[in-house]
């Protein structure tokens, strides 16, 4: 293929690449073996050049594409006119970010954080807040309840919440407040919220399960949740960072079962993949109890993630990617079931939200089928051991799918 002159520009090759962040930078990583250059759309292309299909979308960041021109002539638009005001002073951009976003989703107000894990903070902080100052919970005693196989993200108190050793494990003491029930379990959020629901100011909860390995829960399970929640006077927040905006063939997972959250929390691909922007929306019954100084942060709502993140959300409109992804995740389902090796145990998911459960053969397992995959052009990353997450840019053209479909089946079958 022709090499992209970019890409040749870069000074180090893919070893010495890998042996700099290995020698300078910490090891809390283990990636898969490629040195990317350069992204356009659902492509990507290593230091040497080579072109590969990115089927991980940065754990769905990049569901508008890698680079799309819109978003980055927004970020390089308000680069040269304002980068950071802080939350100090007004700023010309918050405002028409803050209207734009609270009535694309539907809410009275909106607070703008950066990563996901911030929002779930805050998420979390509204809910606490809300607790003990409407509920009337006692300060101390106040509990949320979470799912056993969440992902929320790596804060200390969000760790508090995983039951994988991997996220929590010799962090030290924890953060109190925290009850953990099954996930795709109504009946076990109706009885601790039965038995403890006056001290349970809300119910956290990812629509589908993206780190446990694309678990999808029952059809009714969100819905019957929701109801559970109200009747016990019980926040329901739902945790949209990786499974929102667009991925699972709806704008908000939780429009699978018309539900909506109390709480809903954003991140990742709210931002396009261009600039961290993560956010929580709710009503003003819930936004309003925290009050001038009693949150906050530095990036938050700066201009540039205003003008980047409305770019962003306005393409998955413009390019109807919430119907795209329902249309073309059939078609990964579809094509990827037919596919006949001992090695594939299930499909799951939603839209363009996929897992393929991988039956270890001969000694050879997920990880040996991602590094297959990406000789052959396809870049994904085993979940745990057994689960490979497929999640390509939501702007994928279906000849693109079929085509990396056709490279994930002669990875598969080669081990045969
Ligand atoms: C890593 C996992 C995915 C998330 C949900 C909040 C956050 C995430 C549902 C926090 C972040 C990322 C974090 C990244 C890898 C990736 C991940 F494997 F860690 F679990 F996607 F499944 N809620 N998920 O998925 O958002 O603070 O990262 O912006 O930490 O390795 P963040």
């Amino acid at each position: 293929m022709q090499k992209n002159k970019i890409i040749m520009a870069s000074k180090f090759n893919s070893e010495e690449l890998m042996a700099m962040e290995s020698r300078y930078g910490a090891h809390n990583y283990h990636p898969l073996p490629v040195v990317l250059a350069k992204g356009s759309g659902a492509k990507v292309w290593d230091v040497e050049g080579k072109e590969y299909y990115d089927f991980l979308s940065a754990y769905s960041a990049v569901n508008q594409g890698h680079c799309h021109p819109k978003i980055v002539e927004a970020m390089c638009e308000q680069a040269h006119r304002l980068t950071l005001s802080s939350r100090a002073f007004y700023n010309d951009c918050l405002g028409p970010w803050e209207k734009y976003v609270t009535e694309y989703f539907g809410y009275d107000k909106v607070l703008p954080m950066n990563s996901g894990a911030e929002a779930d903070e805050t998420a979390l902080k509204l809910a606490r807040r809300w607790g003990t100052v409407c509920k009337g919970i006692p300060n101390d005693e106040v509990q949320i309840v979470c799912c056993e196989g969440n992902f929320h993200g790596r804060t200390i108190t969000i760790i508090t919440m995983s039951n994988d050793p991997d996220s929590y494990a010799n962090y030290g003491p924890l953060t109190p407040g925290f009850i953990r029930i099954p996930y795709n379990d109504a009946d076990a959020l109706e009885k601790v919220l039965a038995e403890r629901g006056d001290k349970i100011a809300g119910f956290l909860v990812e629509p589908i399960q993206g780190e446990a390995g694309v678990y999808v829960p029952d059809d009714g399970y969100l819905k019957k949740c929701y109801d559970i929640c109200h009747k016990y006077n019980v926040l329901f927040m739902a945790d949209e960072v990786q499974c929102g905006i667009a991925r699972t063939g709806k704008m908000l997972a939780c429009d699978h079962e018309g539900v909506r959250p109390d709480i809903l929390i954003l991140g990742k691909a709210l931002g396009g993949g261009v600039v961290p922007v993560s956010a929580a929306l709710a009503d003003d019954h819930i936004m309003m109890n925290i009050k001038p100084g009693e949150h906050g942060s530095t990036f938050g709502g700066n201009p540039i993630a205003a003008k980047v993140s409305m770019a962003a959300l306005q393409v998955i409109k413009d390019e109807n990617l919430v119907e795209k992804a329902a249309y073309l995740g059939n078609i990964f389902r579809t094509e990827i079931g037919k596919i006949s090796s001992p090695m594939i145990e299930k499909v799951r998911g939603k839209g363009l939200l996929n897992a393929v459960i991988i039956r270890p053969k001969d000694g050879k397992e997920a990880w040996d089928v991602c590094l297959k995959m990406k000789e052959n052009g396809v870049l994904a990353k085993p979940t745990h051991q057994h689960i490979i997450r497929f999640a390509p840019p939501l702007v994928i053209t279906e000849d693109e799918l079929r085509d990396a479909i056709d490279r994930i089946k002669k990875s598969i079958k080669s081990f045969e």
